[in-house]
This record gives C-alpha cells, structure tokens and sequence, in this order.
C-alpha cells in the first residue's frame, strides 16, 4: 500500500546544492524569471512617509536544539549586496495605519527575489508576486503600499514562493492603529506585552535546494513537504522556544498579553493555550465583528490572529503548536511555548 511518507527524492541532477534542480539556469540568471521590473509607470512613486530597505542573504543557518544546523535564506535590514548571514525571520517591519510606506529591495546579480506583503493591497506594480509581474535582481527596487487596517500580517519572497518561503525569506508586518503600540486598533482593547508566535516546519532536505530548483519544469520534490524540525519565531520548538524572549512570555495577573499569531507554514497548524482563554480580536487585519473567544485554534498557510489573555490565575501555561499532515491529519511534529502568570 501507497506510504504518504515514503518519500521518493529525485536525484538532484548536476547543479547540487546550489543552482541544482536543473532546467533552471544553474543559479544564475534562470530562463523562468522576468526580470523587467522597468515596467513600473515612472508616476506611481509619491513621497513615503517610513521608508524600509531590505537586502538578501542566502548563507544564513539556523542551529537546531540536535546540533543540527540548517541553511536559512532571508532578508537584512538595509540595501546593497549580499550580505553573510542575517536574522531569522527577518526584520520586521512596523508602521501606523495610513502611513505610505516604501520597502527598498536590493538584489544582486546572482539570484531574484522579490517581497510580497502578504496581506496589504497595494497597486499591482508594488505586489511582488514574481510570477505574474517581475522578479528582482542585479537593482533595487521599490513597493509602495499604504496598510489601512491595523493587525499582524507579514513579508515574504514571492518568488519560487513555494521553496523561496520555506528557506526562511519572510518576516513579520505590524500595522497599529494612530493610538500606537499597546491598542490593538482604535476603539479596541489595550495591551500591555506582545508575544510573536510565527510557526513553521522545516524539512531540512528542501533546504539545500539552489534557488531555482523545481523551476522550468523540474522535479526536486517540492510536492512533498516531510518536515523534521518545528519551530517559533525562527527558535527550535523542541526545546528552545520554551524560553525564547519574545515567544515564551512571564506576566502578571492582570494584565494583558497579545500573541500575533503567523502561520508560517504550508500544513495545517492546531494551537492549544494549555488551559488558558484566548481572545481573537482581529483574523488576517480584519476586525472581528464581535470578539471570539477560544481554548485551541486551527489554522492554515498565510493566516494570522491577534488574540489577547488575560490569565486571572497564576500557573505555567503551555502553548503547543501541532503540526498535521495536510493530507492525513497526522501530526507530524508539535513546537511548544509557554505563558507564565505570577
Ligand atoms: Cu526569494
């Protein structure tokens, strides 16, 4: 009988780690992307009032709680070059409702990119969906956008999405509201901490992929997403999230945390709060007509929520992510936090 997990890899091909895949290009310019993002109407562009730069790397790793250490592409706060390493997730960017901001992207010649905001609804020519506009490289290009709806949403690469997010090229997008950090958006609840929980699976044979693979037709096994590490916020979730800063929160009773939840991942995530209320308040920047209350949470790729607590007894709360099979509902791994009211 047909084993979902019985994972057959192609072979990689005579590109290997870098450049592999084949019918790519080798890791340089790739025959797939286009690259003239001089389509841009030269009009589009006004005066931002917060300006982003964010450069590319595509040599970072991310030590695991085995020892194991995994290659994380991202992005650097600032332009120029490819730089050595960098954040994991990326930068996150941060802006009041209203605000016209501009995100500078600068790519070397090596490789494209592009940044999604996934979530914002900007112009076409600033959306950064690669495929059905243009890929960056060898310039630096600007997405002009202008959030109107407070909430948590986030950045990433829109090219070879499927393998490019999954390398780590994404961060958080925090849009709040005129009042500013601590109201949830104006006329809502106040909070007096944040905890970002971003939760995503790793399959450490994706990545040391090059970064056209599975591109112009090749097979590299993108179809089959067996991951083998789980994590928050860029922090292992076997171990180390348990006390990340951050993610793993110490508060009082009385007062009130809110967690930004991202689903970062591609299989479906089920979120228990250890015995705690939650209370969602706004799903994907959209406020909920009326505020829902909720003990576990499921979610799927790309969603968010802001959900607050307000714990009214003292104890250690555990927030455990399961990670399911898209296809079975078997988990598949399960990355923990904890809240900690005294
Ligand atoms: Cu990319």
């Amino acid at each position: 009988m047909f084993d979902i997990h019985e994972r057959k890899r192609p072979e990689m091909g005579m590109g290997g780690r870098r450049g592999g895949g084949g019918g790519g290009g080798g890791g340089m310019m790739g025959g797939c992307y286009i690259y003239d993002e001089n389509q841009r109407p030269n009009d589009t562009l006004v005066t931002p009032d917060v300006t982003f730069r964010r450069s590319i790397y595509m040599n970072g790793s991310m030590t695991m709680d085995d020892g194991n250490t995994v290659t994380i592409w991202g992005f650097n706060d600032g332009g120029g070059g490819m730089m050595m390493g960098g954040p994991f997730p990326s930068p996150a960017m941060r802006v009041t409702q209203g605000q016209i901001v501009h995100t500078q992207l600068s790519v070397p010649m090596c490789c494209a990119h592009t940044i999604h905001h996934h979530g914002i609804e900007p112009g076409w020519e600033s959306d950064g969906v690669g495929h059905i506009s243009w890929d960056v490289s060898g310039t630096t290009y600007t997405y002009q956008w202008r959030p109107m709806h407070p909430g948590t949403y986030f950045y990433h690469c829109h090219t070879n999405t499927v393998l490019h997010a999954e390398m780590g090229m994404y961060g958080a997008l925090i849009v709040d509201p005129p009042e500013g950090v601590g109201t949830l958006y104006s006329g809502g609840p106040t909070y007096d901490m944040e905890a970002f929980w971003v939760v995503d699976e790793i399959d450490s044979f994706w990545h040391t992929l090059g970064w056209t693979a599975g591109t112009c037709g090749a097979d590299v096994g993108l179809n089959d997403l067996n991951p083998d590490y789980f994590i928050i916020t860029g922090v292992d979730g076997a171990r180390s999230a348990m006390n990340a800063p951050g993610i793993a929160t110490t508060m009082q009773v009385g007062q009130k945390l809110l967690a930004r939840y991202i689903c970062a991942g591609y299989h479906p995530q089920r979120i228990h709060f250890g015995g705690l209320t939650g209370t969602i308040h706004i799903s994907d920047g959209r406020v909920l007509p009326r505020p829902v209350q909720v003990t576990e949470l499921r979610a799927h790729s790309g969603e968010r929520y802001d959900i607050i607590f307000e714990p009214d007894t003292p104890g250690e709360y555990i927030i455990s992510c399961e990670i399911r099979h898209w296809v079975t509902g078997e988990v598949l791994g399960t990355a923990r936090t904890r809240i900690t009211v005294e």
